[in-house]
């Protein structure tokens, strides 16, 4: 049990991973500056091994088959939000135009000014990871993320990357920007998977 736990009510204590508490206001957390998108074009790559590499404009993505999706939030860092709705287009809408080659497994986020995080095909293969533009009904601020941001919810949210410009897919392991820095490959919060030197043998093993 994390420092942080507290009793919750049954409803929502199932929700909450060990070492987790609730926040009633969404923070905004990220390291850098915040860029300004100039309204025009943010176009997104999708590359490495790739039957189709592509870069969309924002326009064709925001083209592509919008979905809307209710998820919960959590930072490593011990806060949670729950019941974020967030639009945006599936990853795996992504997936079948760009065509991951059979040794892709592993896929690497790229933000601009370098952020980059990295997370297994699978763990990026599921129905609630989205590339977003709205949560709540609204169009992202700048600082949550505007004009696109990564979100995978099953996972800490450092890997929800935001300012979004690339998706490479790669055969091996490129640990991002929190993960060379000591963070976990998987990230799991139910698993409470903070830290590199808990990963063991699981990172080699799987996928
Ligand atoms: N590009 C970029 N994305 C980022 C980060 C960052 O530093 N740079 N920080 C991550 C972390 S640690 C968290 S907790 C979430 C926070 O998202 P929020 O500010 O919208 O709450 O963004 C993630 N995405
Ligand atoms: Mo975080």
């Amino acid at each position: 049990m994390g420092m942080f736990t507290k009793n919750y009510p049954e409803e929502i204590a199932h929700r909450i991973p060990p070492g987790q508490r609730l926040v009633k206001t969404w923070p905004v957390l990220h390291y850098g500056p915040i860029p300004k998108f100039d309204g025009t074009n943010w176009p997104l790559e999708l590359s490495g091994l790739v039957e189709n590499p592509m870069t969309l404009t924002y326009h064709q993505l925001r083209e592509l088959p919008n979905v809307k999706i209710d998820a919960d939030m959590h930072c490593v860092t011990g806060w949670s939000t729950l019941d974020n709705t967030w639009e945006g287009v599936s990853f795996r809408t992504l997936k079948e135009l760009c065509k991951p080659s059979a040794e892709a497994r592993w896929v690497i986020a790229h933000c601009e000014y370098g952020y980059t995080s990295n997370l297994s095909l699978q763990a990026m293969d599921d129905d609630d990871v989205l590339v977003a533009w709205r949560n709540g009904g609204q169009d992202l601020s700048d600082e949550h993320g505007w004009p696109l941001r990564l979100v995978v919810p099953k996972r800490y949210a450092w890997k929800s990357a935001k300012w979004l410009t690339g998706l490479e897919f790669a055969a091996k392991n490129t640990r991002g920007f929190w993960e060379v820095r000591g963070y976990h490959i998987h990230a799991e919060p139910f698993g409470e998977e903070r830290y590199a030197h808990q990963e063991g043998a699981r990172a080699e093993l799987e996928p």
